[in-house]
């Protein structure tokens, strides 16, 4: 029976985590292009399917109903050639991922960013605060092996493209190891 572990998908998994506004998004959707593979925005997916369960009276959004999200998922996963972004990554299944990219993002650029979205009040704080703390970046490091976990820096257009060659050239030397 397929397990879905790395050593049956000819194509890696990629996992784009970090704060709200750091950029998985203008960085995925580019690497999907430029790679060609299958980008996954979690948040939509969820949207979409309204994998969700209860209400958050905090953030006055409802709750993400993980376990859904999971099967909802996991077979585009087992194929590989997957990006997958989303602002928190403790929950999903470790032998999904070849590599998880944790973006990070100064606070003033985080803030300027969030505002521009709309974010106000408790929101943003609490996201520039999740950034100030590294929360991701901590949640990332438990929950995966430190050897696929790396942190990029993504403040200005040139780190855009730096972190696109730099993860281009890394799926492309897994791809090579796997012939
Ligand atoms: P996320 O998907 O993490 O919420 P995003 O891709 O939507 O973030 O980016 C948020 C905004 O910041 C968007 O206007 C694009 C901009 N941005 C993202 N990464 C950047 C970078 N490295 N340099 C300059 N602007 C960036």
């Amino acid at each position: 029976m397929a397990t879905g572990n790395a050593e049956e998908r000819n194509s890696a998994n990629i996992l784009l985590t970090g704060t709200p506004g750091t950029g998985k998004t203008t960085l995925g959707q580019e690497l999907a292009e430029r790679l060609s593979m299958n980008y996954i925005n979690v948040g939509d997916v969820a949207k979409e399917k309204e994998l969700y369960e209860g209400w958050d009276d905090e953030y006055e959004c409802p709750f993400l109903d993980e376990e859904r999200v999971i099967d909802e998922l996991d077979d585009v996963l087992r194929q590989g050639g997957c990006i997958v972004d989303y602002h928190s990554c403790e929950f999903f299944p470790e032998r999904w991922f070849d590599f998880v990219f944790v973006l990070r993002t100064d606070n003033t650029n985080l803030y300027n960013r969030l505002e521009q979205r709309g974010y106000s009040g408790k929101k943003l704080e609490d996201n520039v605060q999740c950034e100030i703390f590294q929360t991701i970046l901590e949640e990332a490091v438990s929950s995966y092996l430190p050897s696929i976990v790396f942190e990029l820096q993504s403040n200005t257009p040139e780190d855009m493209e730096s972190n696109l060659c730099t993860i281009e050239e890394m799926v492309k030397r897994w791809t090579s190891n796997k012939r």
